[in-house]
């Protein structure tokens, strides 16, 4: 058995230039640490993220308090726990918490040091991180949901969807879909130059020209996917996240233009725009609360993966509410809107035993951190969401994917889209 011997946390900063928290977990020789990334889309649902809201020095976003709850109240509570046992580390450090949504501890705080046990734990048992999870053998990667065009909370351009992505639906092997999106990509740059528009990227590196209608954000992928000799809707699909908990007022949305239109307009918007650009993916079409929404949606399209993210927060309670609403049929998977590995593998488990697609997930404020990769693998999850090929926090997360095809070589498959 090894024992946690110390448990250090220090502030670090993420991709957006803020403040967050790294911990480092440690047996008698050895350590592991991770980094907690931070959302700017957030769902009300979301586990709390602890900040220093009244140091002005760091504009009430440093996370000195909770560093030093990991060095006193964590710490003492963790060391003697043998590494291995998560689940049992997990349930102390949620108890030590005893609130809801993790707001004593924040769940920020709580989760860097559970990620950072799972990757002792694998590190000390000298086995690759993704063969610590739930899938022990028959590894498949996952299919990468890059977001190429960025909008709403994550860009200043005005349009209106947040994430506009592309899935490689028809490639071979991970290595393959990486440079069918590398050629996808580079092509959209060109069309963006043409047109005389910023090339710059958004928070999740994707580009964010000036351009405020979805349709020419559509039109350009469509353009790009075309240039670069891919089938629109068959090697390369088009998927959105809408994130319409920012686009909700009164029962309304603005998912358009600013204009805000009724759930049921929104619908015919949303088919219109899933027919015309032969969209496979719509991510958080409606807020949060509005379940009979989401509901109306399900039934009314056969094919589109609808995924919950806001509506769902990697909550295992929410989860089990949209499945009896059949409000959608897929998750995305955030490790901070729950805050321990633990709840996550449950969540993940459960998703996947009532046949929704895990779809695993960066955040906007992210890091050099990688786990999500291994995460995606050792999960059987079919798709991995973690931006563009741009912002070496974004990029870090395909490389570690690609070095994991490597060592499972000619075992190494890819997983299920449909
Ligand atoms: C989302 C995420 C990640 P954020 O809405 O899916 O892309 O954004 O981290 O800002 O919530
Ligand atoms: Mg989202």
């Amino acid at each position: 058995m090894s024992k946690i011997t110390k448990v250090i946390a220090r502030q670090v900063y993420d991709s957006r230039g803020n403040p967050t928290i790294e911990a480092e977990v440690y047996t008698k020789n050895i350590s592991a640490k991770a980094i907690c990334p931070s959302g700017a889309s957030t769902g009300t649902y979301e586990a709390f993220e602890k900040r220093d809201i009244k140091n002005k020095k760091y504009l009430g976003k440093s996370v000195l308090g909770a560093i030093k709850l990991v060095k006193s109240k964590i710490s003492k509570k963790l060391i003697g726990e043998n590494i291995h046992n998560q689940e049992r580390i997990d349930a102390l450090m949620i108890n030590l918490d005893g609130t809801r949504q993790k707001k004593k501890l924040g769940a920020n705080t709580i989760l860097a040091v559970s990620i950072a046990v799972k990757k002792l734990s694998a590190k000390i048992k000298k086995k690759p991180l993704y063969k610590t999870f739930l899938i022990k053998n028959n590894f498949k990667l996952p299919y990468p949901l890059m977001n190429i065009i960025n909008g709403g909370a994550h860009a200043n351009n005005g349009l209106r969807i947040q994430e506009f992505m592309i899935r490689p639906d028809r490639a071979k092997s991970f290595s393959d879909a990486m440079r069918i999106c590398f050629i996808v990509i580079k092509n959209l740059s060109e069309i963006i130059k043409k047109k005389g528009l910023s090339t710059s990227v958004g928070d999740e590196g994707g580009f964010a020209p000036m351009i405020a209608k979805n349709n020419q954000a559509l039109e350009l992928i469509v353009s790009a996917i075309k240039k670069s000799g891919f089938i629109n809707g068959k090697d390369v699909s088009i998927c959105l996240d809408v994130a319409a908990n920012e686009l909700y007022k009164n029962k309304r949305y603005s998912i358009h233009t600013n204009k805000y239109i009724s759930a049921n307009k929104s619908i015919q918007e949303y088919k219109r725009i899933i027919d015309k650009y032969k969209i496979k993916s719509l991510e958080d079409p409606f807020a949060e609360n509005d379940w009979k929404s989401w509901n109306k949606l399900m039934r009314s399209l056969n094919k589109t993966q609808i995924v919950g993210d806001d509506l769902y927060v990697t909550n295992l309670e929410r989860l089990k509410k949209g499945f009896l609403n059949l409000s959608s049929n897929a998750i995305l998977i955030k490790l901070n809107q729950i805050g321990t590995v633990s709840e996550t593998l449950d969540v993940i488990k459960f998703a996947q035993i009532i046949g929704f697609k895990t779809i695993i997930s960066h955040r906007s404020g992210d890091s050099e951190d990688t786990f999500i990769s291994d995460l995606a693998v050792g999960t059987n999850s079919s798709q991995i969401k973690t931006g563009s090929l741009a912002r070496s926090e974004r990029v870090a997360k395909y490389n570690q994917l690609i070095r994991i095809e490597e060592q499972l070589g000619k075992k190494a498959r890819m997983n299920k889209i449909k």
